[in-house]
């Protein structure tokens, strides 16, 4: 068969004519697919009107709303690659995505000023009202970007991650089939929609599985206990999520007695979370992983054990190693090694930086996750570490070398250490470690004006601390795993 327009083809398209709800509103309303994709097309039509064209990219940094997903599916409809950036960035970080990016639109909550055309959502919604509510899809091959998401590195610049159609599909197909989602289906959907995890992994899988989902603005857990958990199947959510659930005594297993299927990913999943969840529901929640450049990679069956601290097996048609970091060789079972990946889920590339794109590639199209993992006796992949310096807070990934670089620009600051130390909500939390110049004092207020200034909120180191040196080995590198042991216990209540 073959597709004008793969992803919209199959995501879309068949939803057309659906009057049933696809989107559960917290005030009680829904909107149907029909007036979903109705609006959808208005906005492609007012996409093309303004004179974008195929592989154009629409940049959008707006608050979870059904217009805002409407804005993903009007890109796929009408060709254009979309640029979800997250609500937290501010407009320093935004101006370098639109830079590089050479967005031509940027969609946000209020007035901005950038380096291309700059609409709120709100303008967007009043200009589209008069366009017809279908569209002529424009057509794209599978190898065409559909989406481009920006991922902070271990060095330097953040890079744009290139996604086609075909990496997308593909994902949501292997996992509407593993996860055995149906149009019966309702998900809570209190995710953020500028990652993967929320808008690709969530929407896409629901939106060709052709069920419902309770769209709430954020994660809140009142809602999640009066309205989302009684009404729903089905749950995605990062561990933050589940620990948050279990230290509330409202949620019990009484009320989730119409699910079917509890979800974690974006970061570890604590074994006792997984034990006691079990203990406290009757469920085992499925864990599986993924990344921007990959989609999901792994995932704990569905109908087999879902073992508590693995990521389970590779997706069907995903082929997953362990290897030799050095020559990328396939190590036993039970070796701990690079994880490496190569299936149609895997990104066609950075965004302009070949030699970035070349150094995560092995020769032979393995794509360097930069995880470390082994694969035990029965098949089941461990992630165990990471070969790149980098903390997952709540979910969200916060490089210590973009932070490193703003610290060690501050008067008087001489060096500084980023460190992710134990957080009981947020798995990991930042902390900031810093050196003084010789005889001086560091003025940390100034230090958190300049943070607030150019970096996201979440980004920013929960404590500012300042020592006389930092550890280092015979090498002169600085000993990370020394200030973590040091500072562990810190949000730890003991
Ligand atoms: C909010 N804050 C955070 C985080 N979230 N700080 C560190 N880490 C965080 N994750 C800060 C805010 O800036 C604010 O700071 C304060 O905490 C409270 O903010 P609020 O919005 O009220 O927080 P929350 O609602 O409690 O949010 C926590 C959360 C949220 C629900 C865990 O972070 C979340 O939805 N995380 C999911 C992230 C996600 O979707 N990741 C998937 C990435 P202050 O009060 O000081 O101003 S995709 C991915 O990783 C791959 C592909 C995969 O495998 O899925
Ligand atoms: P991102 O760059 O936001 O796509 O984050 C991807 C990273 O999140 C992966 O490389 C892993 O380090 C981590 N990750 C995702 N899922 C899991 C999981 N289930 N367990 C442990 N780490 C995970």
């Amino acid at each position: 068969m073959t597709f004008s327009n793969p992803l919209y083809d199959a995501l879309f398209a068949p939803h057309i004519d659906q009057c049933t709800p696809f989107l559960h509103l917290p005030d009680g309303n829904s909107l149907s697919h029909k007036d979903f994709l109705e609006l959808s097309a208005q906005f492609a039509h007012y996409f093309c009107e303004i004179g974008l064209v195929a592989g154009d990219r629409v940049a959008a940094q707006v608050t979870k709303s059904p217009e805002a997903l409407a804005l993903y599916a009007a890109c796929v409809q009408a060709g254009l690659v979309f640029l979800p950036l997250n609500t937290a960035y501010t407009s320093d970080e935004l101006s370098y995505f639109i830079a590089d990016s050479g967005a031509k639109l940027l969609i946000t909550d209020h007035e901005s000023q950038h380096d291309c055309r700059c609409e709120t959502l709100e303008s967007l919604i009043q200009a589209s009202n008069d366009y017809p509510i279908s569209f002529e899809t424009v057509a794209r091959s599978e190898d065409d970007l559909a989406a481009l998401l920006y991922t902070s590195g271990t060095t330097g610049r953040a890079k744009g991650v290139m996604l086609s159609q075909k990496n997308l599909l593909s994902n949501a197909q292997a996992l509407v089939k593993y996860w055995q989602f149906t149009e019966q289906d309702v998900l809570i959907h209190a995710l953020p929609i500028f990652h993967t995890h929320g808008l690709f992994v969530a929407c896409n899988v629901m939106l060709l599985a052709g069920g419902s989902m309770i769209f709430m603005p954020k994660f809140d857990i009142d809602t999640l206990i009066n309205i989302g958990i009684p009404e729903a199947t089905c749950m995605m959510g990062v561990p933050t999520f589940y620990t948050r659930l279990l230290a509330d005594s409202r949620f019990s297993k009484e009320l989730c007695q119409h699910i079917r299927l509890f979800i974690s990913g974006s970061a570890p999943l604590l074994s006792q979370t997984h034990t006691e969840f079990e203990q406290r529901t009757g469920h085992r929640i499925l864990e599986r992983y993924g990344m921007t450049e990959t989609s999901m990679n792994t995932s704990n069956p569905y109908d087999g054990e879902r073992r508590a601290g693995t990521v389970g097996f590779p997706l069907p048609d995903i082929e997953i190693r362990v290897a030799d970091p050095e020559t990328h060789a396939s190590l036993p079972n039970g070796e701990i090694g690079s994880i490496e990946v190569r299936g149609d889920n895997v990104f066609q590339g950075y965004w302009q930086m070949p030699e970035k794109t070349a150094e995560e590639f092995c020769a032979d199209g393995f794509f360097i996750t930069g995880d470390l993992g082994l694969i035990d006796e029965r098949g089941y992949l461990h992630i165990v570490g990471r070969n790149k310096d980098l903390i997952i807070s709540g979910g969200y990934n916060i490089y210590p070398k973009e932070i490193e670089t703003v610290l060690d620009d501050q008067p008087n600051v001489a060096e500084s250490a980023v460190i992710g130390i134990p957080h009981p909500d947020l798995g990991e939390a930042a902390i900031a470690v810093l050196v003084a110049q010789p005889n001086e004092t560091i003025d940390l207020e100034a230090i958190t004006a300049t943070l607030n200034k150019s970096l996201a909120r979440y980004k920013h180191p929960r404590t500012l601390l300042t020592v006389a040196s930092l550890p280092r080995n015979s090498m002169g590198k600085v000993q990370k795993n020394l200030l973590r042991q040091e500072y562990q216990d810190m949000f730890i209540e003991l």
